[in-house]
């Protein structure tokens, strides 16, 4: 194992860690009331390059390997998860679809435009009916001639009503299924019959649009399915090693947040005076800080491990699953302990702790819940 991190991977995180300090946290309060990331802060998104970190430097990207990506995702995780939200499916879900299994003359199309942030790329698989069971999707996709008719709906899509290109998965063969018969399409903004449908209200993510995308009689063309003709029917593996990939640098961002959560009630404990002394002199305090401080490591390196293993090319399915199932368990731990040394001012809208709880919840259920992590580990145990 080698986790020597390269010069310009350092301070590439550094340049992330001012611009988390310097733009971002100054206007947190401001993000979370006007639910929404202003647009020069997604310019300057764009001028550090992340919204491209995987995407190979021949199509615009900065061909970051894993644990590059996931060291950015670590600092970025720092901040509001809407800033993560904002760029994470034009690096992740959205676009790595395109990047594994994609024509060329897709990526030609598609990247260099994701990767330098001009578009946005969402990812659709959820639906109402199809939640953790992701292969009993019921958008459909027919084939007539040179092209494919979507009808359905998806629901929870990240980015969706921003989204210029969304990477969708239909049914085009009801009876294989999850075995060749689930196609992936590019579909793009614009597109007859393709609309955006109910924003969600959500307990926290300020800042970040989830929306329901909805397909009526929306045709598409045979070259925008990911992969052309030979992967018709093969969606479903490419949303699995989609999210495999997902699932990584999520748990990279909740070991980020932790750490943030960890300073913030670390400071508080000093600051914070009751029986005439700074509360991190009480054992009690002491022994909370230490264990977060504890399992934040743990988690630290299962990621790293983790990618760096997906680096050498070793199938990661396993291994990204725990690192996400510890990591965000271990964050609802911690923000909840660093909310509770916060004391009642804790649970006050003008700490950040607070917002951290909120947002820290949905970690344990999107990209996989915590119990489909576990049976995709059990799988993996039991092949
Ligand atoms: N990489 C590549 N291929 C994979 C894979 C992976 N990680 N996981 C499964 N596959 C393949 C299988 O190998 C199988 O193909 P073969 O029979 O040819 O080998 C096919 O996909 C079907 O797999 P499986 O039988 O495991 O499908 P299931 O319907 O049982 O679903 C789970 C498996 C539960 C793992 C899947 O539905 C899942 O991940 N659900 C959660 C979805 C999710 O994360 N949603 C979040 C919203 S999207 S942001």
């Amino acid at each position: 194992m080698d986790f020597t991190i390269p010069e310009e991977i350092r301070m590439m995180c550094e340049t992330i860690k001012r611009f988390v300090e310097e733009d971002i946290d100054p206007i947190w309060q401001k993000i979370e009331e006007d639910d929404e990331v202003p647009e020069y802060i997604v310019q300057k998104m764009r001028e550090l390059g992340i919204f491209g970190m995987c995407v190979p430097e021949a199509y615009g990207g900065l061909g970051l390997d894993t644990l590059g990506e996931c060291l950015i995702y670590e600092t970025i995780g720092r901040a509001n998860t809407s800033i993560r939200t904002r760029f994470s499916t034009n690096n992740g879900i959205g676009s790595l679809g395109i990047l594994y299994h994609g024509t060329e003359a897709q990526k030609k199309k598609y990247l260099p435009d994701i990767a330098s942030g001009k578009k946005t790329i969402a990812f659709a698989l959820t639906e109402p009916g199809a939640g953790s069971d992701a292969s009993a999707i019921k958008t459909v996709a027919e084939r007539k001639g040179d092209h494919f008719v979507i009808n359905g709906s998806k629901m929870f899509i990240t980015n969706g009503a921003i989204a210029d290109l969304v990477t969708v998965m239909a049914l085009t063969d009801p009876q294989k299924r999850a075995r060749g018969g689930i196609t992936a399409f590019i579909v793009e903004k614009g597109t007859r019959g393709f609309s955006v449908g109910k924003h969600e209200k959500k307990m926290g993510l300020r800042g970040s649009t989830t929306t329901e995308l909805n397909f009526e009689d929306c045709e598409v063309p045979v070259e925008n399915v990911i992969g052309g003709e030979a992967r018709i029917g093969q969606g479903f593996k490419t949303a699995m090693r989609v999210l495999d990939k997902g699932r990584l640098t999520l748990a990279a961002a909740s070991v980020g947040m932790a750490q943030k959560a960890l300073e913030l009630a670390t400071q508080y404990s000093k600051d914070r005076v009751q029986f005439g002394q700074p509360i991190c002199q009480f054992q009690l305090i002491q022994g909370m800080l230490a264990q977060m401080a504890t399992e934040i490591f743990a988690g630290r390196q299962m990621v790293y491990r983790t990618a760096w293993e997906k680096d050498q090319g070793k199938d990661v399915t396993m291994e990204a699953a725990m690192s996400k199932l510890y990591c965000t368990e271990m964050l609802g731990r911690v923000v909840d302990t660093a909310l509770q040394i916060h004391g009642g001012m804790g649970y006050m809208k003008e700490f950040a702790i607070e917002r951290m709880y909120r947002d820290a919840r949905v970690v344990r259920i999107y990209e996989g819940s915590s119990e489909i992590q576990k049976i995709v580990i059990a799988r993996e145990l039991l092949k």
